[in-house]
């Protein structure tokens, strides 16, 4: 087939669903409208929610055992964009990239910055790596990085955050995520005070380095690579460091970063309430960092979060300023496919957010009506809000049926033949 993944194809493809959806809508308007929801209200803010999508999330991923590449693979960051491109062309939700560097270090910013507004697409949030060594480095982060014991480890990671503040303010960026590697796989291997302090000591000066109008988001994680002890593992751990280091410090939420059957949402309300809520790395996981599809184990849970950052806007939060992102691993799919579905989920889950009858809810939870209450939030949860969410897509010009549209394009076998594999590439995904 030849490839045609144009907005006249994207038009035609809704064209012959634009019935359906029509009849769908209507009806479930009418549904809303008796529980005093208004269908267009919550189609407009459909319509407005945006999350970025990670450049090393259009390759396939790989775990430690082995990675199965998909043909017509990304080779650089010019085809990684052509990959978000075609992402957002079919959702309309996803006009951000987030780059990793060194991975995504491009020769020249300003062709880069241009190729990717050419389409539509900026950057969002830069992320730094001191968890691998690069081939020529000096020093080894085998021991750590931002908190290692030798100074001389330290200036290095450093200086690469402010390579990537530097970087992101050529390609218009205003964020930029750290998360470390650091810690320890013995009992005893680390004094754990000490590598704390050195973090934040390190921490103060990529900090000192942000352009004015910057925020810096930690990222904290439990555990991997270091085993025993990570030096920002938990979200207090976080939220010290963003208090220690300003107010244009933040906590990024990893959902993949906790223990099991950890309250994800519990996290997420404290750090509203501390002021320091940054954004997220949306994922989804059965056991540890899986890095699945949003929404793909277990989309209670991620409502659940939606349903605090709806609450948080409805009692007007000031300052609440989020960096919604995607972090995924795709190990089993085509990453364009799984990116635009976990966008997808993002908004389903947000709409459902939306529904939640806040005032009825407020009532319970005063009353203490325990099972009321939660009942509240799954009638919203359990309400289909697909109708809203492809009209929404079919008003920004996006595909009713993405994933369809998508595969009928022919765009991976096009790719297969303009991109021929380059040999057995890394993974470049932890
Ligand atoms: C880490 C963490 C970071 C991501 C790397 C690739 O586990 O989630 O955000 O940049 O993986
Ligand atoms: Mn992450
Ligand atoms: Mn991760």
């Amino acid at each position: 087939m030849a490839f045609e993944l144009n907005d006249d194809r994207i038009a035609a493809e809704n064209g012959k669903r634009l019935k359906w959806l029509e009849e769908d809508y209507e009806h479930l308007g009418r549904q809303l409208a008796r529980r005093g929801a208004d269908i267009e209200r919550l189609t407009e803010r459909a319509t407005a929610f945006r999350v970025a999508v990670p450049s090393w999330g259009v390759g396939t991923g790989g775990t430690r055992f082995a990675r199965f590449p998909n043909p017509g693979e990304p080779r650089n960051v010019f085809e990684k964009i052509e990959d978000c491109d075609v992402v957002f062309k079919l959702v309309r939700t996803t006009p951000g990239i987030s780059l990793h560097i060194p991975w995504d270090r491009p020769e020249s910013a300003a062709e880069l910055r241009s190729f990717a507004e050419a389409r539509g697409l900026f950057f969002d949030s830069m992320n730094s790596n001191t968890f691998e060594d690069q081939p020529g480095q000096p020093r080894s982060y085998k021991f750590g990085s931002l908190s290692h014991t030798d100074p001389a480890v330290r200036r290095q990671a450093i200086e690469h955050n402010l390579e990537c503040l530097e970087l992101g303010v050529k390609l218009g960026a205003r964020s930029h995520t750290v998360w470390i590697g650091d810690g320890g796989n013995f009992p005893g291997q680390q004094h754990l005070s000490r590598a704390y302090e050195r973090y934040l000591q390190s921490a103060q000066k990529i900090y000192a380095g942000l352009p004015p109008d910057w925020r810096l988001l930690i990222e904290h994680k439990m555990y991997e690579p270091a085993f025993y002890s990570t030096v920002i593992q938990d979200w207090g751990s976080s939220l010290m460091a963003a208090q220690t280091l300003g107010p244009k410090a933040f906590c990024l939420v990893d959902l993949g970063h906790h223990a099991p059957n950890v309250n994800i949402e519990m996290i997420v309300a404290r750090l509203i309430h501390a002021g320091r809520l940054g954004g997220f790395h949306f994922n989804d996981s059965k056991y540890g960092d899986d890095d699945l599809d949003s929404g793909s184990i277990d989309p209670f849970r991620l409502f659940l979060i939606f349903n605090e950052l709806v609450d948080a806007e409805w009692r007007a939060v000031p300052g609440l300023k989020l960096a919604h992102m995607l972090d995924q691993s795709h190990n089993v799919t085509d990453p364009i496919e799984s990116l635009m579905t976990s966008a997808i989920e993002l908004t389903r889950a947000y709409a459902q957010a939306l529904l939640v009858d806040r005032k009825a809810l407020a009532g319970y939870q005063e009353t203490n009506d325990a099972l009321m209450a939660a009942q509240t939030l799954k009638r919203a949860f359990t309400t289909d809000v697909h109708p809203i969410l492809a009209r929404a897509r079919e008003r920004k010009g996006a595909a009713i049926d993405p994933v369809g549209t998508y595969r009928r394009s022919g765009y991976r076998a096009e790719c297969a033949r303009r991109r021929p594999a380059t040999g057995p590439a890394r993974s470049g995904i932890v």
